[in-house]
């Protein structure tokens, strides 16, 4: 058996574990925090047999995809002016670790 801990956007974390159970595989969301950035991001903890670790990691990367987004930004010209213009930032992507379990114990 494995574990599967995968660190993905909040944005795309919905989408990834609906996707895991639809699909049959038990999945726990943990709202994390990335130590670099600070910003909140979600960690998706999936317990599956060693054949399934594939299938779990295709799910989870069908909806964390790398893309690039536009979002808005503004500058300040002089005393009180301002302009927004959209700014394109790279979103998505997880990080992910695969964990062997020595036991796995329901009470
Ligand atoms: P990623 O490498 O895609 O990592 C996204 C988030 O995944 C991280 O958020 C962290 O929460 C988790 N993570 C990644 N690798 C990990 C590991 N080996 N162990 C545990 N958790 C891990 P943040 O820490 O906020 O980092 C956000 C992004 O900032 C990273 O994206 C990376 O592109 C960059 N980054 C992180 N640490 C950096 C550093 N020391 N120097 C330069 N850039 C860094």
């Amino acid at each position: 058996m494995k574990l599967v801990l995968a660190i993905l956007s909040n944005d795309d974390s919905g989408a990834a574990s609906n996707a895991l159970t639809k699909h049959g595989f038990q999945v726990t969301r943990l709202s994390t925090t990335g130590g670099f950035l600070r910003a909140g991001n979600t960690t998706l903890i999936c317990g599956c047999q060693d054949e399934e670790v594939e299938k779990v990691v295709d799910i989870i990367g069908d909806f964390s995809k790398k893309r690039n987004e536009y979002v808005p930004s503004a500058v300040s010209y002089d005393v009180g002016r301002y302009s927004s213009f959209p700014v394109e930032v790279q979103v998505g992507g997880a990080t992910i670790f695969v964990l062997p379990v020595d036991q796995f114990i329901k009470l």
